[in-house]
């Protein structure tokens, strides 16, 4: 008998116990927020660098709809380590049962060389680190130079077959793509060439990064028949030191009779044949012949033909 009330004195105990128990997580079962913080397998960090400024891109993914980040945290900084730390929630009622990546971008700011480690954290908890290494050689100069380049030249002859030609008494247009490599606004001229002589000569500003292109237009008028060189120079600015840059050389360009299309010193009916097969097109065109433009207006058409024809027979 005493066994059997010690028994029933446990079943009522564990009735009591479970029953206890059921309305208790009945009555905690409220729908709020609480604080979350993610598993490291949750979250994803990336280190960019941008515009001397480096960043650290996040992802995390949540298992369902239910979490919210009311802070991602201010970016921390001592010495090679840096971290945030952020607020997230979960909702304990019902929400959508998606999958749903959240993600932000931490902005680190301008970082000297060194190897660093951001942390992600979460309601002062490490989640999850990532190491990265800001490398400036030659980055932090170039903030603090003065440089200016003339990075292309190109004529309006490119192409010509077997070398470009511009006719005498005609254009060409020389295209020149300036940049300013440096880290200040800078004001210069540009002077475009043809052997030594000046084609023309433009002023630019650019802002640093930033470059443009200028089209020179050639008048063939004053120079002799022969082979030029053309180039274009990019004035030295004040306290700039990588000059090698500043011209740039784009190529041998002949000065020939008008409608010496092949360059060969003499106009005749090869020359014809080939203004005939470049007929009606223009620059971009298939059949297009920059020498057959013997005027230079972007186009091969009956002017060119009469210029030809004014022409021909002659030799130099
Ligand atoms: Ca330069
Ligand atoms: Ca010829
Ligand atoms: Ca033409």
């Amino acid at each position: 008998m005493r066994k059997k009330g010690v028994l029933v004195f446990l079943i009522v105990m564990a009735i009591l116990l479970v029953s206890s128990n059921f309305s208790e997580s009945q009555s905690d079962y409220v729908e709020t927020w609480v604080p979350y913080r993610p598993s490291s397998e949750q979250v994803d960090l990336e280190f960019w660098m941008g515009n001397q400024t480096a960043y650290i891109n996040i992802t995390i993914t949540f298992p369902t709809a239910g979490y919210d980040i009311s802070s991602w945290g201010e970016v921390t900084k001592d010495g090679y380590i840096l971290w945030a730390n952020s607020e997230i929630w979960h909702w304990t009622g019902m929400c959508a049962q998606v999958i749903t990546p959240v993600s932000h971008t931490y902005e680190l700011g301008y970082l000297e060389s060194g190897n660093y480690t951001f942390t992600f954290k979460a309601w002062g908890i490490d989640i999850k680190s990532i190491d990265f290494t800001v490398a400036r050689a030659g980055v932090i100069d170039l903030a603090e130079q003065h440089d200016v380049a003339v990075i292309d030249v190109t004529t309006s002859k490119a192409g010509g077959v077997p070398m470009p030609t511009v006719s005498k008494w005609h254009i060409a247009n020389v295209t020149v793509t300036v940049e300013n490599q440096g880290g200040f606004a800078e004001t210069f001229n540009v002077t475009a060439f043809a052997n030594s002589s000046a084609i023309g000569e433009q002023q630019v500003t650019l802002n640093p990064g930033e470059n443009k292109t200028l089209t020179f237009i050639w008048d063939t008028t004053g120079f002799s028949y022969g082979n030029y060189t053309v180039k274009a120079v990019a004035d030295t600015v004040p306290g700039e030191t990588d000059t090698i840059d500043n011209t740039y050389i784009d190529g041998v360009i002949k000065v020939v009779i008008p409608g010496d299309v092949d360059g060969n010193g003499r106009v005749n009916i090869l020359d014809a044949i080939k203004v005939a097969g470049a007929f009606g097109s223009k620059q971009g065109d298939g059949n297009w012949n920059p020498n057959a433009d013997i005027n230079g207006d972007g186009v091969v058409n009956i002017l060119d033909a009469i210029n030809l024809a004014g022409h021909f027979g002659e030799t130099v």
